[in-house]
């Protein structure tokens, strides 16, 4: 209901209650209710006696109804789970991702102002404050599970594109699951998922973007290997802009990936590579190899030519 009031709010610069009361069939007592609701949330509305309700500012906020708000995709987004505070959005949508049966498609968002508790690959810490885009996605894709790698570089280039299109900078991709700018981590993806031997059943795409965020609020022992969008453009980034585009840039991208186009995908993500031509050591867990970073095959992993000339084949590891 507050969401019905706010749309007229947002129709005409006054409304009055009786009015309001009159479209939506409740009594004037009730849009009084709705209207401090939407106060909580953060909406700034002031009222005149004669003229009724004004709504004056938005919250700054990644709520539902503000993303949801022109957003063109089919299915990307269309439910929404907003939380002020969560330990990980990761975590809420795998555990949402079991109940598919229950309403929860494809295209699920679990969103955050703050995680307590953000998690990146490896069991690694996730640095997760206000400011930031903390989002997670929920896929059922009809794709066997060595599409995972494809599925984190599509992401890359949606993130890359969504930056690039709302704030003009451009980002870079380090190979298989950072962006980039000036050489420092500006967004970090963390794709989990669940599946059989030949079949997925559920991709959870994680995925955090440091859009308003003071540098020196970054904790000190990742300081030096971080960036915020705000540092780099000098003022604060509309995220519920940066969130819709990407919304928008992700479901093209992976109706891409599900048509089989990954092809053309890489090459937009060569486009904006970090990684490619670059002598690099990875850390692969058990070991670390050196070489030059020749290609990343149609599969998504990322060709190694050694320093004995010999090309290896990595589809997952650490650059370090
Ligand atoms: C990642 O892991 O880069 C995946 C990060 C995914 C975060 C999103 S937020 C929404 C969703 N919910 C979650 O709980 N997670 C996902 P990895 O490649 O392992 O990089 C982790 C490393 O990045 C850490 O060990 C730090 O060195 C560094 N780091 C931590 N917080 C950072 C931040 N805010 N910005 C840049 N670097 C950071």
């Amino acid at each position: 209901m507050a969401k019905d009031v706010l749309k007229y709010l947002r129709e005409r610069e006054y409304i009055s209650g009786e009015v309001l009361s009159r479209k939506l069939g409740i009594s004037r007592v009730a849009v009084w209710k709705q209207i401090q609701k939407l106060k909580d949330m953060g909406y700034r509305i002031i009222s005149d006696q004669n003229l009724g309700y004004c709504l004056v500012s938005r919250p700054d906020l990644l709520l539902p109804q503000e993303i949801q708000r022109g957003l063109s995709t089919t299915y990307i987004g269309k439910k929404i789970f907003y939380f002020p505070e969560l330990e990980s959005t990761n975590i809420m949508a795998k555990e949402k991702a079991l109940h598919r049966a229950e309403g929860i498609d494809e295209g699920t968002l679990i969103i955050t102002e703050k995680q307590s508790a953000g998690k990146g690959r490896l069991g690694r810490k996730w640095f997760s404050p206000t400011g930031g885009i903390w989002l997670s996605i929920i896929l059922y894709p009809q794709l066997p599970p060595s599409y995972i790698p494809r599925i984190t570089l599509m992401t890359a280039v949606a993130v890359v594109k969504a930056i690039k299109i709302c704030t003009q900078i451009e980002p870079q991709i380090k190979w298989p699951n950072d962006i980039l700018i000036s050489e420092k981590k500006v967004c970090g993806i963390l794709t989990e998922m669940s599946a059989e031997l030949d079949m997925i059943n559920w991709v959870v795409v994680g995925i955090g973007i440091n859009a308003n965020i003071e540098h020196q609020d970054f904790p000190e022992d990742i300081q030096e290997n971080t960036i915020s969008l705000k540092e780099v453009s000098g003022k604060e980034v509309l995220r519920v802009k940066l969130a819709k585009t990407f919304l928008q840039e992700f479901e093209k991208y992976y109706e891409k990936l599900k048509k089989k186009e990954f092809p053309s995908i890489l090459k937009e993500w060569k486009l904006y590579s970090h990684t490619l031509g670059r002598k690099i050591r990875v850390d692969m867990g058990e070991r670390i190899i050196t070489g030059e970073a020749v290609n990343i095959n149609e599969e998504g992993a990322l060709i190694l030519k050694k320093e004995d000339g010999k090309l290896i084949e990595i589809i997952s590891g650490t650059i370090v």
